[in-house]
Order: structure tokens, then C-alpha cells, then sequence
């Protein structure tokens, strides 16, 4: 026999791939063709276990739930079931805490295999009670690969206590769960995973507890599932016997479970051992011993249970298909909120230079200490050569305001930087703040610009300032007046063609608007029109101009980056949903052609017996 550890049978795709052939050549198992159906599962087990919901949307955390569920449904059960459809029967006994679960089993069994007693919730690890010659089987962990098998009773969490009760027929085998209605969070959790594993459902109730809502809210999403489920009404005084049998089994018809075999047990008095009288157990242990004789009717309920719970898949991973689009659609509302802040601050920053605004103030004042007083100019002629012999001159002899004009133009600029990437990471802030996903992945600091924006801001502005000196180098290499190569020529070049950026195509051709709107002198409008009327300085700033968009472009990505990085981290694949789909559709084709619906239909045997229905 080949042994599995657990990390084998959770990954699930070869070792159920090895087994689903061997499984389906041997002669003496069920012949269905199910070929293609483990196949199909290992696939959207796949799907499944990729899939990724990380954006708190209200659909998420249910998603993530429902997610694991179907994983460990079909790494628990539906997988290794699939793949031995004739290994022994697991009823798993399940109900409200004290209903008798564990004293029933041990009574169906003849012996304390699981501890009862009056400390509820009392059974908080499971146990797992077969036929010594089925032992094996269970022991090697196909089924429930998540459970740690235990010859002891353990209460460490994640382990399956294994008993071997040679009073229980071959063939079948009790699995006593914890209370499903727990108010252990773990027992609920566990009792609910196993229910999943289970090929038919032991529903215990008492007279006290039936209409109890919550093993109602499980018994109809099993019967939904198609599960074989049986019941037993336990600890029923006798002279209220017929009126509280009749009343569930009005309450089992309304739920569609009218067909489900009904057993009614009477109160009585456990033993010396805390079993419960024979006859009181009699005729389900009879019903259980039928059905462990009958091969057929077995397989009949392995086949049920298993046909139904993947036919269930299919609509239970449609919503998990949705929840993944809806992941992937969130991410992209929160990327187009940050997206839209930072396109309006490169907006503003594109009108900032159109408009003319950035020519103000320092940047003006520098501006006309640099080409001079008005003495200086008054004689200057409109010819843009002889202007740039005067500006060379001026410069010359004072390189103090061209450095100081270079540095108000820095500094208007970053000025205007840092307003347009505090209001885009205030937008962007507050339109994730009002997205449920988006706020939880804020952090204070992205209310603001980076901390080192203004950093960044001047190293790109004194980039381009470089730039627009290199540019000037390289296109006027051929000129006239550059060809002298001074750099101080090169420098007041640069200076005017950043102005011109400045004052930019608003003013062009005249330049006069700003000018005089912003009181320059008659000599400072004569340069600037002088400037903007020479087309070889209007090209330069033009070109200067896309330059310094697009640094601002970076920098502005960098900043929406931060934003970005998340939802980028978050972000599942947005193909999820659709593979989540396909996968499922391909199991519904598989299940269809596999034959296991056949089996559909009462399955179980009737509780024909006194005391059974
Ligand atoms: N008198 C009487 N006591 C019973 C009967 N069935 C169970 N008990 C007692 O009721 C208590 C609870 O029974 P358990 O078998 O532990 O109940 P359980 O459903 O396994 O409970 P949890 O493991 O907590 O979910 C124990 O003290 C049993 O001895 C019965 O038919 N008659
Ligand atoms: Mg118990």
C-alpha cells in the first residue's frame, strides 16, 4: 500500500492523479466512468486554492470562508472518496451539544470509544469508530488528510481520535463530531468541516432541542447538498412520544426531508458503562446493520452524497467567481481614484504654465534684474541677435542674478509641485477612505506628499534646468551666437527659454499680457518680445517644455505609486473569475457523463423497524 503524508494528499493533484487509475481499473468497483470527474476536481481544486480575496469588500471574508470550505471538502472527502467509491461508509454523527451523540455511538458500538459526560460541549476532538478490519483505510489518511490520527484521546487540536470496536460491522464506520451549534468557536468550525466529509449524516436531536434553528439552517443545506441524512429523536418521554414525533415529522416534510429515515428513541437510563439499554438501540442498530451488509445500498449512499456535493460546487463557486470580480473591479476603482488625482495635478501643473502664473513675483522681479534696468535696454534693438549679444553682456559681468533667477524659477516651480501632490494625495486619500477596500489599506502618511517630495521636486526642477542648458548647447551648436560658446551666452540662453516655458503659449506672440499685468518695466516686455518673437527661442522652450511635463509625469507617478504599490500587492489575478467558472462547468460536464447521478433518488433504507418510522 503506498502511504500518503499529509502534505501529499493536501496538495491534492498527484496523489489523487495516481489513485484515480487504479481505482477506476480494478474490476471490482462501482463502474462509473469517472475518469474525467477527479481530473475536473483536481482542476478547480486548483482554482480554488489560487484564488485570492484580499480586498476587504463586504463579499471577502465570506468568499475566503466559502473558499476554504470547498478545499477542504475536496481534500477531506470529495477527492479520496471519489477516488475508492468502495471504502467503508462514514456516518458522521452530528448535533446540538448533549443530545447523546457520543452515548449513542458508543452504545451502537457496545463500547466507551468516545467520553460522554454532563461538561458541555464534552466531545471537542473527534472520534472515529470502525470495524477493525476498515482501520486501516482511515488510519492512512485519505480521507480528513488534515487530521492527525491519535490511539489515544487528544485534545489537542486538528487530531482524529481512531478506535476499532469489533462489534460494528465491516463496512461502516461513526465519526462522533462536536457539537455543530457550538458555542466553541472551533467545535462549530470542526463539526462543520467533518459534516462536509460525512457520506451519510447521523442527525441527533432530543424532544427538548429539535426545533433548535441552527441544526434546521444545516439539515437544509445538506438536504440542498443532496446528503444522505438519517435522524434520531433522542431521550423522548414515552407518553409524548407520538405527538413530538409527529410534530418533526411535520417540521422534516416542510424542510423537504420527509424522506430522511426518522428513528425515535425513548428516555431511558444509561448503564453502569453510560450505554444506553439494547432495546432502545435495537432497531438502528439493525438499520445500520442492513446497510452494512448491502454492498449495493452502501455504494447507493457513498454515490448520493458524493454526486450531490458536486453538483452543489458548481452555483457555490459562481459566488465565489463573483467575489473574485468584484476583488479585481475594486482594485481598479481605487487605481482610478488615485489615477484621476494625480491626472488633475499634472492638469494643473500643464495650466500652470499656460496661464502664466509661475511669471509673477520672484520669479518676475529676478527676471527683469537680469536683463537689466531700463537705461540698460532703452537703446535695445528688437533683434533677437543683438539681444543676445547685450544679455551675454549683461550676464557677464553679473552672474549674480542669473543664478538668483535660476533659483526663483526652482523654487516657484517646486512651490507649484508640492500644492498639486498634496491635493492629489489628499483626493486620492479620500477617495479610498470612502471605499470600504480602499480604506483599509491607508496608512496616515499617504494623506500627505512623500515626506521627501520637495526633495525630489528640486532635484527634478535643477534636472531640467540642466537639461534646458544642454538643449540650448546642442540646438544652437550651430549658431551664430552660441558658437562663441561662452557659457554665460548658453546660461542667459537657457534663462530666457525657461522664462518663455513661463510665459508660454498664452502670450506668444505678444507676451505683453504678463508683462505689463504684472508691471515690468518697458525693457523687460521689449525681452520678452524680442524672446517669443524669435522662433528659434520658441522652439527651444517648447521642446523645454514637453521636458519639464514630462519629469513632472514621473514625479507624480512616484507619487501615485504609493497608492498604486497596494492595490498592485492586493490585486488578484483578473482572469480568477473566470477560470473559477470554467473549472466549475467542466466538473458539472465530468459529474454528468460519470454516471454517479444515476444513484440519485431515497438511497437509504427505510426505518422500517419499531421505533423507526
Ligand atoms: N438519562 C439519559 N441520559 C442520557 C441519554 N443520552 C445521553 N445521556 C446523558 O447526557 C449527557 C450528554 O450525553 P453525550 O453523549 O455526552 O452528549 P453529546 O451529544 O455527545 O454532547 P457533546 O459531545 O457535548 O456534543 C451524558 O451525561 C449522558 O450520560 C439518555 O438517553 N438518557
Ligand atoms: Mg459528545
Amino acid at each position: 500500500m503506498t502511504t500518503h503524508g499529509d502534505s501529499a494528499t493536501r496538495s491534492g493533484a498527484p496523489a489523487v492523479a495516481a489513485r484515480s487509475g487504479s481505482a477506476t481499473g480494478d474490476d471490482d468497483r462501482p463502474a462509473t466512468s469517472a475518469e474525467g470527474l477527479p481530473a475536473a476536481l483536481v482542476d478547480l481544486r486548483a482554482a480554488i486554492g489560487a484564488a485570492r480575496f484580499p480586498l476587504a469588500l463586504p463579499s471577502a471574508e465570506p468568499a475566503r470562508r466559502t473558499a476554504t470550505g470547498l478545499t477542504d471538502q475536496l481534500d477531506d472527502y470529495l477527492l479520496p472518496r471519489l477516488a475508492r467509491l468502495d471504502a467503508p461508509l462514514l456516518v458522521v454523527v452530528g448535533g446540538s451539544t448533549g443530545a447523546g451523540k457520543s452515548t449513542l455511538v458508543n452504545s451502537l458500538v457496545q463500547a466507551r470509544v468516545s467520553a460522554a459526560g454532563v461538561l458541555r460541549p464534552t466531545t471537542r476532538s473527534p472520534v472515529l469508530v470502525c470495524n477493525p478490519a476498515d482501520s486501516a483505510w482511515f488510519r492512512q489518511g485519505e480521507l480528513l488528510p488534515g487530521l492527525t490520527r491519535t490511539n489515544e484521546p487528544s485534545d489537542k487540536p486538528g487530531t482524529l481520535h481512531l478506535v476499532t470496536a469489533p462489534a460494528l460491522p465491516a463496512g461502516l464506520a461513526f465519526l462522533d463530531a462536536p457539537d455543530i451549534d457550538s458555542v466553541v468557536d472551533a467545535n462549530r468550525a470542526l463539526a462543520g468541516q467533518l459534516l462536509a466529509a460525512a457520506d451519510l449524516w447521523l442527525f441527533v436531536t432530543t424532544a427538548a432541542r429539535y426545533a433548535d434553528a441552527v441544526p434546521w439552517e444545516l439539515l437544509r443545506s445538506a438536504r440542498a447538498r443532496g446528503t444522505a441524512i438519517a435522524m434520531v429523536l433522542d431521550r423522548v418521554p414515552p407518553e409524548a412520544a407520538d405527538e413530538i414525533a409527529a410534530h418533526l415529522s411535520e417540521m422534516l416534510a416542510a424542510q423537504d426531508l420527509g424522506a430522511a429515515p426518522l428513528f425515535v428513541l425513548p428516555e431511558t437510563w444509561v448503564d453502569g458503562q453510560g450505554l444506553l439499554p439494547d432495546r432502545v438501540t435495537a432497531p438502528l442498530g439493525a438499520w445500520f446493520g442492513r446497510l452494512a451488509a448491502d454492498a449495493e445500498a452502501r455504494s447507493a449512499v457513498v454515490r448520493q452524497t458524493l454526486d450531490g456535493a458536486i453538483g452543489a460546487l458548481h452555483p457555490t463557486v459562481d459566488a465565489l467567481a463573483d467575489a473574485a470580480d468584484e476583488q479585481v473591479a475594486a482594485a481598479d476603482a481605487l487605481d482610478e481614484r488615485v489615477r484621476a488625482a494625480y491626472r488633475a495635478a499634472e492638469r494643473t501643473v500643464d495650466h500652470g504654465l499656460k496661464d502664466g502664473r509661475l511669471l509673477r513675483g520672484e520669479v518676475l522681479a529676478r527676471w527683469q534684474e537680469f536683463v537689466g534696468t531700463g537705461e540698460f535696454f532703452r537703446t535695445l534693438e528688437a533683434r533677437i541677435g543683438r539681444l543676445r549679444d547685450r544679455m551675454v553682456a549683461a550676464v557677464t559681468g553679473r552672474p549674480a542674478p542669473a543664478a538668483e533667477l535660476r533659483t526663483a524659477i526652482e523654487s516657484q516651480l517646486v512651490t507649484l509641485l508640492r500644492g498639486v501632490a498634496t491635493e492629489a494625495a489628499e483626493n486620492a486619500y479620500t477617495g479610498w477612505k470612502a471605499h470600504p477596500a480602499g480604506a483599509a489599506l491607508l496608512e496616515p502618511e499617504l494623506a500627505h506628499a512623500s515626506a521627501d517630495f520637495a526633495e525630489r521636486a528640486e532635484r527634478m526642477v535643477r534636472d531640467w534646468q540642466r537639461g534646458v542648458l544642454e538643449l540650448v548647447r546642442a540646438e544652437g551648436g550651430d549658431r551664430r551666437f552660441v558658437a562663441r560658446t561662452a557659457a554665460y551666452a548658453v546660461n542667459a540662453t537657457g534663462l530666457a527659454v525657461m522664462i518663455a516655458v513661463f510665459a508660454s503659449t498664452a502670450f506668444i506672440p505678444t507676451g505683453l499680457e504678463v508683462a505689463t499685468g504684472a508691471g515690468t518695466t518697458v525693457a523687460a516686455q521689449a525681452v520678452l518680445q524680442a524672446i517669443f518673437g524669435d522662433q528659434a527661442v520658441r522652439n527651444l522652450a517648447s521642446k523645454a517644455r514637453e521636458d519639464l511635463l514630462d519629469r513632472v509625469t514621473t514625479l507624480l507617478a512616484e507619487e501615485a505609486a504609493r497608492f498604486l504599490d497596494r492595490t498592485g500587492a492586493a490585486r488578484p489575478a483578473a482572469e480568477t473569475g473566470g477560470t473559477l467558472r470554467r473549472a466549475a462547468v467542466e466538473v458539472e460536464k465530468a459529474r454528468h457523463r460519470s454516471g454517479l447521478s444515476g444513484a440519485a433518488g431515497a438511497a437509504l433504507p427505510a426505518a422500517d423497524q419499531d421505533g423507526g418510522r
